[in-house]
């Protein structure tokens, strides 16, 4: 279920409006009988109840998550895979524990490198490679990210319990990676002395990279550099002669958002569009410009976003990011009608 991203206003996405990806049907999870294991390359390994969970030390943070997919309908030609429009992205509060602590309960062995997070849902993907029988929904991240503090597991989503569509009563939430690595309805962790090369991140949810010039198979990651235009939405007529706030989000994953541009000459010239509120790490950052067309006549919008690396939006999506990372600008047409 895609998020009404034209109607965005507020930073926090409302949890009814946050949006929904499932792989498989939603396990019905019963918080007295769940447990949370930690298994694998750990000195204590740990079966946790959903209250010892709670009574670990918690917080509350806001983290975006994107799909990978987001946006994937604006790719030509056309890919396969769930056809995101714009609304593959949503914002939370969440409260909850780090994984690091956690991790840090267990005790982890030296030699470990990979967290492996399993989900309690399982299915046919219906893809190519898929392993044989059910496929539980798993992830891992290498150690080191799943140390890193916007790395929680969270058990409360905007001041409420998780509703069991965004994962009660645990679920990742990876602060600055693509949803997929968010597992919902946690079930397990495994900490592994060797990287785990599983469907979820092998055969789906990985893309070609070319460091050493050829393409080498690699698990998605960072959230790449976006902003998206809310308003005006695709094809709304506006006045001629009158202010029109141009207004969206933009985001990315391990840097922050320096600034966002607009283009209304199809990328001819380009105005700042004014940052709102303050940058929030692994949270978007909503902007807003005011657009006065005077003539009437149809307009290609663009709005563009650099981060603070200087890492900005390509013009193309790249085919080794297969059905994935969509982040080239595509302009938003719109009808300006004369007085
Ligand atoms: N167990 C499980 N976790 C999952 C998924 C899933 O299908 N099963 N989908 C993933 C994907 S691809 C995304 S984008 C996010 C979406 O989280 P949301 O549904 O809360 O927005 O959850 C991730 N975690
Ligand atoms: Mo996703």
């Amino acid at each position: 279920m895609e998020s009404p991203f034209a109607s965005l206003e507020s930073f926090v996405t409302p949890t009814e409006l946050f949006y929904i990806r499932n792989h498989y049907p939603e396990p019905s999870l019963d918080a007295k009988t769940w447990k949370l294991q930690v298994t694998g390359a750990v000195k204590r390994p740990l079966e946790l109840s959903l209250d010892q969970v709670r009574k670990l030390k918690a917080g509350t943070r806001p983290l975006t998550l994107e799909c990978a997919g987001n946006g994937r309908s604006f790719v030509v030609p056309k890919v396969k895979g769930v056809p995101w429009g714009r609304g593959g992205v949503s914002t939370a509060e969440w409260t909850g524990v780090s994984l690091a602590e956690v991790l840090d309960q267990a005790e982890v062995l030296p030699g470990a490198v990979d967290v492996i997070l399993v989900g309690s849902d399982a299915g046919d993907p219906k893809k190519d490679g898929q392993p044989p029988g059910p496929v539980p929904f798993v992830r891992s991240l290498p150690l080191a990210k799943a140390r890193q503090d916007e790395v929680m597991l969270a058990y409360g989503m905007n001041g409420a319990d998780l509703p069991r569509s965004h994962g009660y009563p645990l679920r990742a939430v990876v602060g600055g990676w693509y949803g997929m690595a968010s597992v919902k309805w946690l079930k397990r962790i495994v900490v592994t002395k060797k990287p785990y090369l599983g469907f979820d991140q092998t055969f789906d949810y990985a893309i070609w990279t070319r460091e050493t010039g050829l393409p080498d198979l690699t698990p998605i990651t960072d959230v790449a550099i976006k902003s998206s235009i809310a308003r005006p939405t695709e094809n709304e007529e506006i006045p001629a002669g009158k202010p029109y706030r141009v207004r969206g989000a933009a985001w990315v994953g391990n840097s922050e958002v320096d600034r966002v541009e607009i283009s209304t000459d199809g990328g001819k010239t380009w105005a700042r569009a004014v940052l709102l509120g303050k940058a929030i790490p692994f949270c978007w950052r909503l902007w807003e410009y005011a657009w006065t067309p005077e003539k009437a006549g149809h307009y290609g919008l663009l709005a563009r976003a650099t981060d603070g690396r200087g890492q900005t939006q390509p013009l193309t999506h790249d085919p080794d990011r297969r059905n994935y990372m969509v982040n080239f600008l595509r302009p938003t047409s719109v009808i300006v009608r004369g007085a």
